[in-house]
């Protein structure tokens, strides 16, 4: 009787782990329509809330998910972002995820996405948003044109803000277009945690 209450126990943290599910970005798929929420620094004329759009290729992006995904580009000779910082409480695991792609870049420049795990609301810079800083959880990037969207998932404990960011540069040429969809900050079971089957 005891080892079947202990098995008991067990059975109900594990459901309560897995109803732990709290979203913290606001609009992380745009589906508002436009870039509700989110920030830009120094934003270029693509950038916003699209329904569809033609690559240098010829090729038609559609949203990954939903009826919009957004594009972030950066003005002439300038860098900048299109970002989104939440407050998680420190100690919080999350798990962040969002799909990318970077297109048309016949710049010197590539596109990047970027993840921030800080203890004080981010101070936005060229090196926070291209993953030179201590506090970058995840960085990619891309120099030309991707084929499709490109999923990320990455989980981590919270130092109190957490920033999803797609990040581009204005050097020549043109300005990279990064797009993203489907983004999300959500509460997520502890990584490493031991979980005993009896
Ligand atoms: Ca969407």
């Amino acid at each position: 009787m005891r080892k079947l209450g202990i098995g008991m126990m067990i059975g109900v943290l594990l459901v309560t782990a897995g109803l732990a599910c709290g979203e913290y970005l606001s609009n992380g798929g745009f589906e508002t329509g436009d870039l509700t929420d989110w920030l830009t620094i120094n934003p270029g004329a693509e950038t916003g809330a699209h329904t569809t759009k033609k690559t240098a290729s010829d090729r038609t992006v559609l949203p990954y998910e939903g009826n919009y995904f957004a594009i972030y580009m950066a003005a002439d000779n300038l860098y900048g972002a299109l970002y989104q910082a939440v407050a998680v409480p420190a100690d919080t695991w999350v798990k962040v995820t969002f799909v990318w792609q970077s297109i048309w870049s016949g710049a010197q420049s590539p596109g990047y996405v970027a993840v921030n795990n800080t203890s004080s609301p981010p101070a936005p810079s060229y090196d926070f948003f291209t993953g030179a800083q201590a506090s970058c959880e995840y960085v990619d990037s891309y120099q030309g044109e991707m084929d499709d969207w490109a999923p990320v998932s990455v989980t981590f404990k919270s130092d109190g803000y957490v920033t999803v960011s797609a990040f581009a540069a204005y050097t020549s040429g043109t300005s990279p277009l990064v797009l993203l969809d489907a983004a999300s900050v959500e509460d997520a079971p502890a990584v490493g945690t031991v979980v005993l089957i009896h």
